[in-house]
């Protein structure tokens, strides 16, 4: 057995007023109760330290910059790294990342037991648009605010396991699973922010935005045989409403776990990540049974070339 107990640390909404400072207050308070009921990881949602800035449209890009961090830990975020060390708890969240070369990502890390940062990951694959877009509902601006990350999907030995992270959109992509998957990930973190209403056909609500969430993360669990930890940032923001459904996915593929609320809420679970082991070593034995001379087409060709 090998058993690490996850906190997925679902936050409320984030109004554009909300301070770092605030919200940082109310993320030591998840990790204080994750701290309380023995935890070995705190996972926060993407983004997780301002409103979900990307659906306001500043016609200056740069404008933007606001809502960007310049270091990490920097001044804000130093309290988390401190009680996370004090707490021996690690934790993993996600935040505008802003390099000293100009790069703009949207990023998540990996935060050991010790307050240290061993992982980073920035977001592949990037929802949304460029420009303004009257024809929607709501602004969804992740393209023009950030570049489409660089790292690929690495994953890290932690916790006595190993550990990869992803980003909201990228839970949509088979793709981001499998890699992972080819190296052996046991538990994959990741925190999203995601609107109940799709913004280019308003008839698709809540029910339907969280049958896509359920189906891409259990089915990104079972067909690698990993946990999934996928967290949200929920409820009303600004008066636009994103969904909850935060959940801890085992690796047959079952929901074991799962947030009741929109408010800030601690989803605990014990993952024993032996339980990934009769997946990986039998119909998900990667080594045994894939065919990868006919999959050439999926690392060669972004879009769909039918036939002639
Ligand atoms: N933050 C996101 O990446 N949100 C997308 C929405 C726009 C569909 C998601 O995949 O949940």
């Amino acid at each position: 057995m090998r058993n690490v107990r996850v906190a997925a640390a679902q936050l409320g909404p984030i109004q554009k007023m909300d301070s770092r400072h605030a919200v940082v207050a109310r993320m030591l308070d998840l990790m204080r109760q994750a701290k309380a009921a023995a935890c070995d990881l705190v996972v926060y949602p993407e983004l997780a330290l301002s409103t979900f800035f990307p659906r306001w449209y500043y016609e200056e890009r740069g404008d933007a910059d606001i809502w960007f961090e310049r270091e990490m830990p920097g001044a804000a975020t130093r309290p988390l790294f401190e009680e996370a060390s004090r707490s021996a708890i690690a934790m993993s969240f996600g935040y505008a990342e802003l390099t000293p070369g100009g790069h703009h990502f949207n990023t998540s890390i990996l935060v050991d037991k010790a307050g240290a940062i061993i992982g980073k990951y920035r977001k592949v694959h990037m929802p949304g648009h460029v420009e303004y877009d009257p024809a929607r509902t709501h602004q969804h601006l992740e393209k023009r605010y950030f570049e489409p990350g660089d790292l690929g999907f690495p994953v890290w030995r932690m916790l006595g396991g190993i550990v990869g992270m992803c980003i909201c959109n990228d839970r949509r992509w088979p793709e981001t699973f499998r890699v992972l998957g080819l190296q052996g990930v046991e538990l994959v973190v990741l925190g999203f922010n995601t609107p109940s209403v799709n913004s280019q056909r308003s008839a698709e609500g809540l029910d339907r935005r969280m049958f896509h969430h359920r189906l891409t993360l259990q089915a990104g669990a079972y067909q690698n045989a990993t946990f999934v930890v996928a967290v949200a940032k929920a409820g009303v923001e600004d008066g636009h409403h994103c969904m909850a459904g935060t959940m801890v996915i085992d690796p047959d593929g079952e929901i074991v776990a799962q947030s009741a609320t929109e408010a800030d809420e601690l989803v605990v679970h014990d993952c024993d990540l032996d339980a990934t082991r009769f997946g990986k070593e039998t119909v998900f034995d990667f080594a045994r049974h894939r065919r990868i001379e006919h999959y050439g087409l999926i690392a060669s060709q972004p879009g769909v070339v039918p036939p002639l």
